[in-house]
C-alpha cells in the first residue's frame, strides 16, 4: 500500500479495557476473575477494587456520546472472559454476551468502528485454579473463547486483537508478583510465555474460521531498553530483559522464533509443531508505547530490574520517562523487523488532574505529551514506517491495576464518588486535532499531512 493511501485511511481512536472501566463485577452472571482475587488480597494501592470502576457497564451510552463529541474514528475495548464464560469454558452467560452486542451496535450506529481485544488480563478464576496460563490446556480454552467471540460478533466486528501486552501480564504476574496472580516463579513464567503464544495462534485460527474478512492483530508493549549505567552487568541485564519484555511474544508470533536466551530456556517446553501453531499470519502489529525503560542488574528473579530514569529526563506523575523520540525509534525498528502495518494502540500519560471551580480540568501536561508523541509518530511515518492509526490511552480515567484509581490517564475525567464524566481540555484538543487532520486528508485525498 502506498504511503499516500495509508495517510488517507489513518485511524484516530481511543482505547480502554473491560476490567478497568466496566464495574458491574457481580452483575448479570459474571464469574470471578484473577484481578478480583488479587484485589481482595489487599494488593491494590489504597485498597481499591474495580467492583464499580467507571460503571461503564451501565453508562456506556454516555461514554459513546463523549467519543462521538470528540470525533474519533474507532474505539478499542476488550471482552471480559469471565462475563461471557463465567467458569472460563463450557457454560455461556447470555447476559454477558448481550452487553457487548449493545455496546457494538451502539458504536456502529454512532459511526465509530469497534476494535475488539480478546484478552486484557481478566482471566477467569476457575481457569486460574486449574493452573491458568501455566497449563498447556490454556491454549485450547482461549481458542474456544475466541471462537465464541468470533461467531457472536464477527458479523459486525472485523478488527480483532488476540492479546494486550502479553509481556506485561506475564512478567508482572509471574516474575515480579506485582500484578495478578501475584506469583514469582521462573518455571511458571516460562510455561506462561509459551502457552500464551500457543493461545495466540489458536485464537488467530479460530477468528479466521469464524469471521469473514477479519483483520487480526496482536498488541505488544515495546519500549527501547537502555542500561541504567555503563557497567557490563547492567548491559547484560538489559539484553536479557529486552528478550523477555520486547521479543518473547512478537518473535515467535510473527517470525516463528524465540530470541536466543529464551529459546534455550524454553527448549524443554516446546513440542514438535508448537512454533508452527504459534506463527499464524496476522494483518497488523499493535504497539503500546509510553517511554523507554532503564534497566539494571538486580536480585529479582530475572536478575534484571527497573533502574532509575536519568535525572535530566522529564517524567510523568508515575515516574515514567517522557521521551517522544523513543516512539519514533520504536516504530522504525518494528517496521524493519516485522514488516507489518502498525497501529499505535496505546499512548498517553498519567497526570495529576484537578477539577477547577468552574468544572474545567486543564490537563496541559497531557496535551503537551500527546502533541510531542504524535509529532514523533509523524517523523517515523515521514521516514517510511507504515503506521496506520493512533489510539490514546485512555478514553477516561480508570482502574490503573495495582495503582488503583490514583493514577489518571483519561481524556475524560471521572469523579469516582458520583461517576460524573467531564471532558478534560485534552479531549477538546484531541477532537480538534482529529478534525484538522481529517480536513486536510479530505481537502487533498492521499496527501502527506502533518497537522
Ligand atoms: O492501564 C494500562 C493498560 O491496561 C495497559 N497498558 C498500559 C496502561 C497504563 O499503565
Amino acid at each position: 500500500m502506498s504511503s499516500n493511501k495509508r495517510k488517507a485511511d489513518f485511524v484516530w481512536g481511543v482505547s480502554t479495557s473491560n476490567y478497568q472501566i466496566e464495574g458491574a463485577a457481580h452483575e448479570d452472571g459474571r464469574g470471578p476473575g484473577i484481578w478480583d482475587t488479587f484485589s481482595a488480597q489487599g494488593k491494590i494501592a489504597n485498597n481499591d477494587n474495580a467492583d464499580v470502576a467507571c460503571d461503564h457497564y451501565h453508562r456506556y451510552p454516555e461514554d459513546i456520546a463523549l467519543m462521538r463529541d470528540m470525533g474519533v474514528d474507532a474505539y478499542r475495548f476488550s471482552i471480559s472472559w469471565p462475563r461471557v464464560l463465567p467458569e472460563g469454558r463450557g457454560r455461556i452467560n447470555e447476559a454477558g454476551l448481550a452487553f457487548y452486542d449493545r455496546l457494538i451496535d451502539r458504536l456502529i450506529a454512532t459511526g465509530i468502528e469497534p476494535w475488539l481485544c480478546l484478552y486484557h488480563w481478566d482471566l477467569p478464576q476457575t481457569l486460574e485454579d486449574l493452573g491458568g496460563w501455566t497449563a498447556r490446556d490454556s491454549a485450547t480454552w482461549f481458542g474456544d473463547f475466541a471462537a465464541l467471540v468470533g461467531r457472536r460478533y464477527g458479523d459486525r466486528v472485523k478488527r480483532i486483537a488476540t492479546f494486550n501486552e502479553p509481556a506485561v501480564f506475564s512478567l508482572l504476574g509471574y516474575a515480579y508478583g506485582s500484578h495478578a496472580p501475584g506469583k514469582v516463579n521462573h518455571d511458571a513464567l516460562l510455561k506462561v510465555i509459551h502457552n500464551v503464544n500457543r493461545a495466540h495462534g489458536r485464537a488467530v485460527d479460530a477468528i479466521r474460521a469464524s469471521v469473514e474478512r477479519a483483520s487480526i492483530g496482536s498488541i505488544h508493549n515495546v519500549q527501547p531498553c537502555r542500561p541504567a549505567s555503563d557497567s557490563a552487568v547492567d548491559r547484560i541485564a538489559t539484553e536479557r530483559f529486552d528478550e523477555y519484555w520486547n521479543r518473547a511474544f512478537p518473535g515467535p508470533q510473527i517470525l516463528g522464533t524465540y530470541p536466543p536466551q529464551l529459546a534455550e530456556a524454553l527448549a524443554p517446553l516446546i513440542l514438535p509443531g508448537d512454533l508452527a501453531e504459534i506463527c499464524r499470519p496476522i494483518d497488523w502489529f499493535g504497539l503500546n508505547h509510553y517511554g523507554p525503560l532503564y534497566i539494571k542488574e538486580s536480585t529479582d528473579m530475572l536478575k534484571s530490574g527497573f533502574g532509575p530514569v536519568p535525572a535530566h529526563i522529564p517524567r510523568t506523575s508515575m515516574g515514567w520517562p517522557i521521551e517522544p523520540d523513543g516512539l519514533r525509534e520504536t516504530l522504525l525498528m518494528l517496521d524493519r523487523t516485522y514488516s507489518l502495518p502498525i497501529y499505535v494502540m496505546e499512548n498517553g500519560t498519567a497526570t495529576i488532574d484537578h477539577v477547577g471551580d468552574n468544572g474545567e480540568v486543564l490537563d496541559q501536561d497531557r496535551i503537551d505529551y500527546l502533541k510531542a508523541y504524535i509529532a514523533a509518530m509523524d517523523d517515523a511515518i515521514a521516514a517510511g514506517a507504515d503506521v496506520r492509526g493512533y489510539f490514546v490511552w485512555s478514553l477516561m480515567d480508570n482502574f490503573e491495576w495495582n495503582s488503583g484509581f490514583k493514577e489518571r490517564f483519561g481524556l475524560i475525567h471521572v469523579d469516582y464518588a458520583t461517576l460524573q464524566r467531564r471532558p478534560k481540555a485534552s479531549a477538546k484538543w484531541y477532537g480538534e486535532l482529529i478534525r484538522a487532520r481529517r480536513g486536510k486528508q479530505m481537502a487533498a485525498p492521499g496527501a502527506e499531512t502533518a497537522g
